[in-house]
């Protein structure tokens, strides 16, 4: 029986981390498009969000928006919560950092186009920064190059959010792999790692083959690309 709806554009950006969380967990769930609900029902579900993702919750009927409170929502449902005070606030504080990269990597969901010079300034000093967060949390909570997660010896959330966030970054716009590699080199290992999990690897082949290397679409995708070159 179909336990969840998710609402989502047709490309990963957002809506991957969900979606990657639902695979992992082997929801049975439907995606739709998110103009189902977006722009002319937000208002009219119980639970309004702003915009998508939103999942639906078919047992409860009960919607929720925003992506960090559905991948909590989800991790508390099927115990991907780190056990300890410290890294459970850190699944969290890495889910929100994972949204703040979406944003800045977009420049602000594409409020302004990027221009060489702002994405150079962007990508030496603040991607590459938050790509050394990502690796210094990893290392602190026992990472390492062949096993280890995010935030301990367990799987835990963070360890799905940040593979949707930089296996994604990487996959759409392969030159960020060098990036990610001198900044976070573990981190790069966990993202490979959970991407070869038996319930991810199918699942990420076929979005793979569907997408290319769509990664948000849009003019701020275009203006991402000619930054590669
Ligand atoms: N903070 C929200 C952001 C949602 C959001 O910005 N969604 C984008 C797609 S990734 C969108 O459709 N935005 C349209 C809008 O904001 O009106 C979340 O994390 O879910």
């Amino acid at each position: 029986m179909t336990q969840y709806l998710l609402y989502y554009w047709d490309v990963p950006f957002r809506g991957v981390f969900p979606q990657l969380f639902l695979e992992e967990i082997g929801a049975d769930y439907q995606w739709h498009d998110a103009s189902e609900i977006y722009p002319d029902k937000s208002l009219k579900i119980h639970n309004p969000g702003m915009a998508p993702p939103y999942l639906f919750d078919v047992k409860t009927e009960i919607y929720l928006a925003q992506m960090p409170a559905i991948l909590m929502h989800l991790a508390r449902e099927y115990d991907y919560l780190p056990k300890r005070t410290e890294t459970l606030d850190l699944a969290l504080k890495t889910i929100l950092d994972c949204n703040d990269v979406l944003m800045e990597v977009t420049n602000y969901f594409g409020q302004r186009m990027w221009n060489k010079k702002d994405w150079n300034e962007f990508r030496t000093a603040r991607l590459s920064k938050w790509m050394k967060i990502f690796e210094q949390t990893g290392l602190d909570h026992g990472l390492k190059s062949e096993n280890g997660y995010l935030l301990g010896s367990k799987i835990s959330v963070a360890d799905i959010a940040t593979t949707a966030l930089f296996g994604t970054l990487v996959h759409s716009f392969p030159e960020l792999e060098v990036d990610l590699l001198d900044h976070a080199p573990h981190v790069l290992k966990l993202c490979q790692r959970i991407e070869e999990r038996p319930a991810l690897r199918e699942f990420l082949r076929k979005q793979r083959e569907k997408f290319g290397q769509i990664y948000c679409g849009g003019e701020i995708e275009k203006s991402l690309r000619e930054m590669m070159f």
